[in-house]
């Protein structure tokens, strides 16, 4: 049965069908899936197809497909590739399996749909739910070069897996230590999708987790979707090397995430930034309730600057610090929040720690920190930790309606000035 069409046999089609008001259509795409994908056998046909053939660059799904795989699928091929999934859903129960070594660390090359390359990845209108290992895996190649690879989701929903629901990795290392990765980063578009109840099967898998290292920077942005639910962090941002973290989230949910593991807990939005690099962060609509680590946390080191512009942005209910940015090295703290409340958390309600060279400048606007167990707001500028004498010029810290109440304590500064 012939599943997908090459540009070169849609080329002699064209011809057949000249004059044809279908052709309109046809040349919209290089390619024209004739029978849609609708069950294993058809999907692994088509990538099949598409890992052979590179003028390939689209997989149609049969409407409302329910597709039960029981190996991996695997994509190879170089050129960019989209899945239009037409409202299907792909259960990877049966596709794989990890194993758990001595300290209970789950290690596998497994997941539901994998992709191999660093063609660009855009998935429509799909679901992967119940993997026995990750869910949806991008695996970037670690002698990639070029332009950053592209990953768009649009209305994709991963639930139910039992380690990573999304997993993008550009690191040599399989427990994703080390510094080795490409030379290229990762562009992640994510709108309408919902990432809930992954990472139930061991400790420390995250609905979303990016591991990007060697050079290159992470972008996020991530617009009306829900990441909730999942044993590790909900959304992980980890980078390393030279390159920097932005993420731009608007609507977005991050409930109930990091409960798995009871003796190490995690957090709702987790990045970390390491080597020479910035962290930029947009929040608009955010929603953090009970999450068992910090709500966020946000942890940048070696040289590079933090920049967090928070805006309507609610944090409840956390076992640890609702809001927590640590800056270390060279380097300064930017904060910009308005309409932001973080309520009945474990910790520190709000909590920004410089330290090194560098200072904060931070602004609180109609914020609101209550009922939190230690300091409501806590901002510290330290060059060296603890130290007994400031050596460096103060902080600044503008305030505009901020409300302080039932907090251990209600606000902390080292070397910050109130402006
Ligand atoms: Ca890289
Ligand atoms: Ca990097
Ligand atoms: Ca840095
Ligand atoms: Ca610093």
């Amino acid at each position: 049965m012939t599943i997908i069409l090459s540009k070169n046999s849609l080329e002699n089609m064209k011809q057949a069908l000249l004059g044809i008001s279908i052709l309109a259509a046809i040349s919209a795409t290089n390619v024209l899936a004739i029978s849609k994908v609708s069950d294993e056998s058809s999907f692994n046909a088509a990538i099949d197809a598409a890992n052979l053939d590179n003028s390939i660059n689209k997989i149609v799904f049969e409407k409302n497909a329910q597709l039960s795989l029981s190996h991996p699928v695997i994509y190879t091929g170089n050129q960019d590739l989209m899945l239009f999934g037409n409202g299907a859903t792909i259960d990877g129960e049966n596709a794989g399996s990890f194993t758990l070594d001595n300290e209970l660390l789950a290690s596998t090359e497994d997941g539901t749909l994998i992709f191999n390359t660093q063609g660009n990845i855009t998935i429509q209108q799909l679901s992967i739910v119940n993997s026995a290992t990750r869910g949806l895996v991008i695996n970037i190649p670690q002698d990639a070069q070029g332009d950053d690879i592209q990953i768009s989701l649009d209305a994709v929903d991963i639930h139910g897996s039992a380690l990573y629901g999304l997993h993008i990795d550009d690191n040599a290392d399989k427990f994703d230590d080390g510094e080795i990765g490409s030379a290229i980063g990762i562009e992640l578009n994510i709108s309408d999708s919902s990432f809930k109840d992954n990472g139930i099967g061991a400790i420390d898998f995250d609905g979303i987790r990016v591991d990007e290292r060697g050079q290159g920077d992470i972008h996020a942005t991530i617009i009306n979707t829900h990441i909730d639910g999942n044993g590790g962090d909900g959304l992980e941002l980890d980078e390393a090397g030279r390159g920097s973290v932005d993420a731009k989230l608007q609507h977005v949910t991050f409930n109930d995430n990091g409960f798995y593991n009871e003796d190490d807990l995690d957090d709702g939005f987790d990045i970390d930034e390491r080597g020479a690099g910035d962290i930029e962060v947009s929040l608009f609509k955010v929603l953090v309730n009970r999450n068992k680590d910090e709500g966020l946390d946000f942890d940048e080191a070696g040289s590079g600057d933090v920049k967090i512009k928070l805006q309507r942005v609610i944090v409840m209910g956390t076992v640890d610090e609702g809001i927590k940015i640590d800056e270390h090295g060279e380097g300064n703290i930017e904060t910009i929040f308005s309409n932001v409340m973080v309520m009945d958390g474990g910790d520190d309600g709000i909590q920004v720690t410089e330290q090194g060279n560098g200072h904060i400048e931070s602004e609180l606007q109609k914020v609101s920190a209550i009922n939190n167990n230690k300091s409501g707001v806590k901002i510290e500028q330290w060059f060296e930790k603890d130290e007994k004498l400031s050596v460096e010029k103060g902080g600044a810290l503008h305030l505009n309606k901020l409300a302080l109440t039932g907090n251990g304590s209600e606000l902390q500064l080292h070397n910050v000035n109130v402006e």
